[in-house]
């Protein structure tokens, strides 16, 4: 894992690296990742970063539950609340996680396949 890597989130949330916003707070922010893998693909983070999702929840849990709803009201915004959507976190190499900053993927705007391969 490069420096980059770790601190591309914190540099996109800074301003300092153009994204398409979505929404921010003043503990989350939302916006569309870059490689999407279903018509609606946002990446919810918290500001302060945490590696994973087990870690920020032993530290601090009200910030990942402001997580969750941020990522309830990116699906309100995208219009998808109703038809449903997936929120993954991915953690460590199985999973392909490849960004140490713990982020939420909002999937969803068509039916998506199921778990695995
Ligand atoms: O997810 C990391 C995700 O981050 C992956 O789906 C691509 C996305 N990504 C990488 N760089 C950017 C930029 N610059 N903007 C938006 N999205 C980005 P992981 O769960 O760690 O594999």
């Amino acid at each position: 894992m490069s420096d980059d890597a770790e601190t591309l989130f914190e540099r996109i949330i800074a301003g300092e690296i153009p994204a398409d916003v979505v929404y921010s707070d003043d503990t989350t922010f939302a916006f569309r990742d870059i490689r999407p893998q279903a018509r609606v693909h946002v990446l919810v983070v918290p500001k302060k970063r945490y590696r994973n999702v087990a870690e920020l929840a032993a530290a601090d849990p009200q910030l990942l539950a402001d997580v969750a709803k941020t990522a309830e009201k990116v699906a309100e915004l995208e219009g998808i609340k109703e038809s449903g959507y997936r929120v993954v976190f991915n953690t460590d190499s199985d999973a392909g996680q490849t960004v140490f900053h713990v982020h939420a993927h909002v999937l969803g705007g068509e039916q998506l396949g199921l778990f695995g391969r």
